[in-house]
């Protein structure tokens, strides 16, 4: 069961009173959750491989271990289908008592373009992969041996494909922006997609059970109603195969999302810095910096003076999603920033909408505004901190020059993440600081390694 050097057991229960107990017992959770060579995301509520998480989880693992976070990566694009897409979950075929499971998605039976040899989900998440590709090569300095360069160039032709993916299929019409056709796609209840799911007719559906409830109190969790609409969502895809061009015709959920736009730009940059070192074709970097243009200028524009945000576009009504949430935020990720915009970003992010919000526990980055109608303080990505969208942020705070801002939001973070009880948690209460949905969650033990690894390594050059 365990994973290619890196498998000792024995789940965190210390308490970090130093930034040394904090790493040894963020390096202990992801030990716990290395099934051989990947990680899960959570010991039980989140069994099998996330793509996403992968990432954070490669970006923290390099600290620990390149080489085993270089494998994280090639676990997930072993996976990958012959369109490029990188599926959203690989199953663990061992994990047999998880719900919804591999027969919701039915991905080989359901197209041509699915792996054979596992079974995945048919959606995709946010691609963070190239930037944790990158990172990882660049912690691993020295230790980048011929064998380690060797992997990365091997990894590079499946980076490029899921880009190519994502750029052919997910914005067809070359507007910079990905169309993102499920909740699931990133940040599940998120109210920024509440208006869409609400115009969905989707009937009564009886009742089933789900692995998140049975786990964490319901009330945190996506509400019944939520999730008919995330399965029936799924039905759809699968009825169409999963084909872009057919579900691009008539699906009834497609929006453009700036949060997953945005590290699409960020990752873009990130495989041209790839491409550049292992000295790929002209032509190809040509096109990944095209990716980074298109779509770097396309989320800007979709900055809002009123709310100091960038806005996701709702394909069906054609109009902005005027939602205060962190995914707003996104844009100070952006490789292409103009300091004006950036200035307006970060007041948004420290004023009184989001980490500057009176009453909170640490002054960090709630998932939704507390000052907006749809807040809801432990309703997973409706109110709760999430410490690693605060990761992204603040690595985007970073690049940009704004230091000053990006130690306050790491040092708030990791403040939080040393209270008693904190045990990495999934996402926490933002005036409290209790720990909410799972503890020893993968990604969130990833960042804190990478941010307690600051400044020496993990702002990108
Ligand atoms: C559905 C694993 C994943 C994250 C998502 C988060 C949550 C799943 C769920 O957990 O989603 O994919 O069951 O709610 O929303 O961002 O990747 O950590």
């Amino acid at each position: 069961m365990d994973g290619r050097g890196f498998g000792a057991r024995g789940l965190c229960t210390a308490i970090a009173s130093t930034e040394g107990d904090l790493r040894e017992a963020a390096v202990a959770v992801l030990r716990a959750n290395d099934v051989g060579g990947w990680t899960r995301p959570a010991p039980r509520l989140y069994p099998h491989q996330w793509s996403w998480d992968s990432a954070f989880i490669a970006i923290g693992l390099a600290h620990v271990d390149p080489q085993r976070a270089l494998a994280e990566l090639e676990h997930l694009f072993a996976a990958q289908w012959s369109d490029g897409r990188v599926p959203h979950m690989v199953f663990d075929p061992r994990v047999e008592d998880y719900v919804p499971g591999p027969g919701l998605w039915a991905s080989a039976a359901s197209s041509d373009a699915a792996p054979r040899g596992v079974a995945t989900s048919g959606l995709i998440q946010p691609p963070m992969h190239a930037i944790a590709a990158e990172h990882v090569w660049k912690i691993a300095g020295a230790r980048a041996d011929r064998e380690f360069v060797a992997r990365i160039r091997a990894l590079y032709p499946r980076l490029l494909a899921w880009h190519r993916y994502l750029a052919r299929e997910r914005d067809p019409d070359r507007s910079g922006l990905l169309t993102i056709y499920h909740p699931w796609e990133g940040t599940d209840n998120t109210p920024r997609w509440d208006a869409a799911l609400a115009r969905l007719a989707v009937g009564e559906r009886g009742s089933y059970s789900r692995t998140d409830t049975s786990l964490v109190g319901a009330s945190e969790r996506p509400s019944k109603a939520e999730y008919d609409r995330y399965l029936w969502l799924v039905d759809r895809l699968r009825l169409a195969g999963y084909d872009d061009t057919k579900i691009r015709r008539d699906h009834p959920f497609q929006i453009k999302d700036v949060q997953c736009t945005a590290i699409f730009a960020a990752a873009s940059h990130a495989l041209g810095a790839i491409a550049s070192k292992l000295d790929m074709p002209v032509a190809e970097r040509d096109e990944i910096n095209s990716w980074v243009a298109t779509s770097s200028v396309a989320v800007r524009d979709r900055f809002d003076e009123e709310l100091g945000l960038v806005l996701d576009h709702d394909l069906a009504t054609h109009e902005a999603i005027r939602v205060r949430t962190s995914a707003g935020l996104s844009a100070l990720i952006l490789p292409e920033l103009p300091s004006a915009l950036r200035e307006r970003l970060v007041g948004t992010a420290f004023g009184e909408d989001f980490a500057g919000a009176t009453g909170l526990a640490h002054p960090v980055i709630p998932s939704t505004s507390p000052r907006a109608p749809e807040f809801r303080p432990r309703a997973y990505w409706r109110g709760p901190t999430w410490p690693v969208i605060n990761w992204l942020l603040w690595w985007g705070l970073e690049r940009h020059g704004s230091g000053e801002r990006a130690s306050t939001l790491r040092r708030a973070n990791l403040a939080l993440l040393s209270r008693s009880g904190a045990r990495f948690a999934e996402y926490f209460e933002p005036y409290t600081g209790e720990p909410l949905g799972s503890i020893d969650q993968s990604w969130t033990a990833a960042v804190t390694l990478d941010w307690l690894a600051a400044p020496r390594g993990s702002a990108p050059s």
